[in-house]
């Protein structure tokens, strides 16, 4: 077949280092920029084979989140915009390792495995974020696609909740929106002014206001795009736009998380609403200074109980009868999931660190909410669920206040990206629910209070040595690990720990 030797001629370019492995993690592949061109062409190979296995359009993301700017990283993004599913994981292992003069049989492999079908049409998305190597590491994904005949679209610069979005855009035939980036702009900010008519009385115009580290990355150019859909019913101050500070350093969500420290960069008077995202804002937290200048964070377990708590009193005043949950790991804060069950009474389940554990688990409910700790979440609703809220919305004999709460219901069904956590997203339904609960973020920082925490990372030699249980939160190997850990945690009250290792990165991480 003709499109193998424009593979063999073209992977000649993108040359694989010798003897150099990698492994498709948690979220993709992450690495020092200077040895992912090889991996990038061969992603864009795998993405056309997944896309004609599918018949669908797949997605490819070139971005290390919120790593360091030297590093890079790629993800594929399936029909639906959901993660890659994991079986293909492997094969994606497989590729990137396979020696140059292997290539060939490693792709005829994944051919013959999944029976595909070659004379079906291919159709690739590609992104990128910020990243000084993000063009050409992304223009080797670009030549991998069209080695094996596919079709590309390069969106170039967006975020990667975006690409998520324009992914499955494209394969519901434009049911869940335009495959735009303006298309997602006006979905989300349409749905956002429709939320923000129904603001409390007792909402001043100052709670307009909100100030927005950018991380230095892709975020804060989509922020400022995107201002002028907002129509002055949000005021942004953005900083860390990327004009002088250099990614993710000393700012955006992640640092702001684990340092539980203000960014640099911003300037925020105490009291006031500031949040960060990530590098490639799929994440987000929020934060204010009181008046002591004491420090607050409202991380993704804060979020999360927030936007549960006002979609169940949403469901009560329609009166639909919809099963909601909220999914967290095991770096949940205790006090949120003590919270959760016993005052709001939703169902908590915990599973595995990575979005697509959380995301599975959420899939099981009419509504599922799922956070990680570090910002990362979104909602989950049911095609039943959307149904049954449309009906009610568009019922004309339903009563005044099931319609409005119904109403609210569906643009926020609008205002969420469904198919990964989105920072820009999440920010706008934040906004809207404190200022229609006429909420200040001290009010929604008292809803409960955090135990104290400290995360570590630790480098070790192999984290392999280390297995899990118990959605991560019990150590099964090294023998003795786990009691040593419960002789400590004895000594406490309220308290907990765990050690687990990475799925990103060669360590080992631990909370207590
Ligand atoms: C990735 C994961 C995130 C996880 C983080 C740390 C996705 C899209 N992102 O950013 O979920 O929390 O890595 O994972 O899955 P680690 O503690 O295993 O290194
Ligand atoms: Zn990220």
């Amino acid at each position: 077949m003709a499109h193998f030797q424009d593979v063999s001629k073209q992977s000649s370019l993108h040359p694989k280092p010798a003897e150099l492995v990698s492994q498709y993690g948690t979220a993709g592949f992450r690495a020092n920029a200077k040895l992912l061109d090889h991996i990038m062409f061969r992603m864009g190979l795998l993405a056309v084979l997944r896309s004609k296995k599918t018949k669908a359009t797949i997605g490819v993301m070139v971005t290390a989140s919120h790593n360091p700017e030297e590093d890079n990283g790629v993800k594929l993004i399936d029909p639906m915009g959901e993660m890659l599913l994991q079986t293909w994981e492997s094969y994606a292992t497989q590729l990137a390792n396979a020696e140059q003069e292997d290539l060939l049989t490693a792709l005829k492999d994944v051919i013959e495995k999944e029976a595909i079908n070659m004379s079906q049409e291919a159709t690739v998305f590609v992104g990128k974020d910020t990243r000084s190597s993000s063009s050409s590491l992304s223009q080797a994904v670009l030549d991998g696609v069209s080695a094996l005949g596919g079709h590309s679209k390069d969106y170039g610069l967006v975020t990667t909740p975006q690409l998520h979005y324009m992914v499955r855009c494209q394969n519901t035939q434009g049911q869940y929106g335009e495959a735009t980036v303006e298309g997602y702009y006006r979905k989300l900010c349409q749905a956002f002014i429709q939320l923000i008519k129904n603001k409390a009385s007792n909402c001043t115009d100052d709670q307009k206001h909100l100030s927005v580290d950018g991380a230095n990355g892709i975020g804060a150019l989509k922020v400022h795009e995107m201002e002028s859909h907002l129509k002055k019913e949000l005021l942004i101050s953005l900083f860390n736009d990327g004009s002088k500070g250099k990614l993710n350093y000393q700012c955006g969500a992640d640092f702001v998380k684990v340092q539980q420290k203000p960014p640099t960069g911003i300037e925020i008077n105490p009291g006031e609403r500031g949040c960060s995202f990530d590098g490639d804002a799929d994440r987000i937290v929020y934060y204010y200074t009181d008046s002591d200048g004491r420090f607050h964070l409202l991380d993704g377990d804060k979020i999360a109980t927030l936007i549960s708590t006002f979609l169940k009193e949403l469901l009560t005043q329609a009166g639909l009868d919809l099963k909601i949950a909220v999914v967290q790991t095991a770096y949940a804060n205790g006090s949120s999931t003590h919270y959760l069950e016993n005052t709001m009474k939703v169902t908590v389940r915990c599973t595995k660190t990575g979005v697509k554990h959380l995301h599975h688990a959420a899939q099981e409910f009419d509504i599922g909410v799922y956070f990680e700790a570090n910002g990362h979440g979104t909602v989950l609703f049911s095609e039943a669920a959307e149904e049954k809220i449309q009906q009610l919305a568009e019922n004309p004999s339903t009563d005044d206040e099931r319609k409005r709460a119904a109403l609210l219901l569906r643009n926020t069904v609008y205002v969420i990206n469904q198919t990964v956590g989105d920072a820009i997203s999440d920010m706008l339904l934040i906004e809207a629910i404190l200022a229609i609960k006429g909420m200040t973020i001290q009010q929604w920082d008292a809803m409960y209070t955090d135990l104290p925490n400290r995360q570590l990372k630790v480098k070790v030699s192999d984290r392999r040595v280390i297995d899990t249980t118990d959605a991560e939160r019990r150590a099964v190997s090294p023998a003795g690990l786990q009691e040593a850990i419960d002789s400590l945690v004895k000594k406490y009250r309220q308290a907990r720990s765990f050690v687990r290792p990475s799925g990103t990165e060669d360590v080992v991480k631990s909370l207590r």
